[in-house]
């Protein structure tokens, strides 16, 4: 008897599972990181999507970027939020109507067709869009994609560095938890605690008609980030000294990494720019002055209002091994804590948590004070084949596939069991899946 084929009966591949979440999550111009939680564009995701979705059509991650970069201020800052105007003004908080960019932000040059957050993200999309124009230089350079995002990357570090340099050492500092992307970190807790609530009853969150309380944030968390963000807005977006001021680790790295991709921009436009190398070594320099902690074994935040390290570890202080100009004795220390008791990756864990399994605060399900995100993984295997740990890199590499799958591509998942946490079908837990497939 013949047993005939039937393709129906396959289970799809990872690869079009990732797919399909990719094209799930597509509205035309860009992709949502969640079709409930977060249904505008995310600045930060949207560097990471972009550099999964250059598998799938280099078209569309070029586009990605695009749009990203066409809401750019004047002044050079790269929104963290583009809003989806056909999108309902309930169905996230803060809506355009609490952000009223086009009014409040018309000093720092807020550009008056989209609406967009004030305040920014990670700067990963240097990086992201040198990824996308190697996936297919041919149609990248036909349509004049990098030549049409160099001038705005370069505006947008130079924003960075130049109006966001708080603490006067060379680094740039973030003004809201919201801008470094790991709200609820136990990093922010001191310094957050300096930060008068807004009432609860003052707003409406969004967020927990798609999540579970106890896997987000608190309320009292979302009154002192409302009351930042509020703060901040009143005076018309304009940096300088304000309750909050962080130098992070992993926000700076990235910088750094974007530096070096800005240099081969550059390069392959034929606008070579040694400056631009010169600038990476120098915060690579300021980031080990300024946040090294030899007795953590790792990088901390600098509080910049209080002058010191925040004695927590988080995993935004590992991210630094992304970076080829790190000396090579902190490079192993960094390995040496990543394996370690406190992050546990290749004993107990199988992704790399974002806070210290061994700290006061750690929580395997809430958010980003325990839970294991495929962003930071995807960077620390970045880092760990960057110097030379191909065997973890590897099994890093194994460990997120897995997870990525079994979990319907969770936002995030508990460290130790990988059970999926927040949303499922999240963008750049999909994205990154299909990077690690190429
Ligand atoms: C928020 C969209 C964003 C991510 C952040 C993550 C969360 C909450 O969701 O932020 O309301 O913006 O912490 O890193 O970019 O996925």
């Amino acid at each position: 008897r013949e047993i005939a084929y039937d393709p129906a009966a396959e289970p799809p591949s990872l690869q079009v599972r990732a797919a399909q979440v990719l094209e799930g999550n597509w509205t035309g111009t860009s992709t949502v990181p969640s079709r409930g939680l977060y249904p505008h564009q995310w600045s930060w995701d949207s560097a990471f999507i972009a550099i999964g979705l250059r598998h799938l059509s280099p078209l569309r991650a070029q586009t990605e970027l695009e749009t990203l970069l066409a809401a750019q201020w004047a002044d050079g800052r790269i929104p963290h939020i583009v809003f989806n105007p056909s999108v309902p003004l309930d169905a996230y908080f803060p809506s355009p109507d609490f952000w009223r960019s086009s009014t409040a932000g018309r000093a720092a040059g807020a550009p008056r067709t989209v609406q967009t957050s004030g305040i920014v993200q990670p700067p990963v999309h240097a990086l992201a869009a040198w990824l996308v124009h190697l996936a297919d230089p041919g149609l990248s350079r036909a349509r004049g994609f990098l030549a049409r995002s160099y001038p705005r990357l370069a505006a947008w570090h130079d924003y960075l560095l130049h109006r966001r340099d708080l603490g006067g050492g060379g680094l740039v500092s973030v003004v809201h938890p919201w801008e470094q992307g790991m709200d609820n970190s136990p990093c922010w807790d001191r310094p957050l605690s300096r930060v008068a609530p807004a009432p609860a009853r003052s707003f409406r969150r969004a967020d927990l008609d798609h999540g579970a309380p106890e896997d987000r944030p608190t309320d009292l968390d979302y009154g002192r980030y409302v009351r930042l963000a509020a703060d901040y807005r009143d005076r018309g977006y304009a940096d300088g000294p304000g309750d909050f001021a962080v130098e992070d680790p992993a926000f700076n790295a990235l910088l750094v990494s974007s530096e070096y991709a800005l240099a081969r921009i550059a390069h392959e436009l034929g606008a070579r720019n040694p400056a631009r190398e010169t600038r990476a070594e120098r915060l690579t320099a300021a980031l080990v002055e300024r946040l090294w902690d030899p007795a953590a074994g790792m990088f901390l935040c600098r509080d910049v209002r209080a002058g010191e390290l925040i004695p927590e570890r988080g995993v935004s202080g590992l991210v630094p091994l992304l970076l080829p100009g790190l000396p090579g004795d902190l490079a192993a220390v960094l390995v040496r804590t990543l394996c370690g008791p406190h992050f546990g990756l290749g004993g107990t864990t199988r992704l790399v948590p974002s806070y210290d399994l061994l700290g006061d605060a750690f929580d395997p399900h809430r958010y980003w004070r325990g839970p294991a995100w495929f962003n930071t993984s995807w960077l620390l295997e970045r880092g760990l084949r960057l110097h030379g740990e191909r065997g973890r890199a590897d099994a890093l590499r194994k460990g997120m596939l897995h997870t990525a799958g079994a979990s319907g591509f969770a936002e995030y998942v508990d460290p130790y069991t990988a059970q999926a946490c927040g949303v499922t079908g999240f963008g750049w837990s999909a994205a990154l899946t299909l990077d690690l497939l190429h």
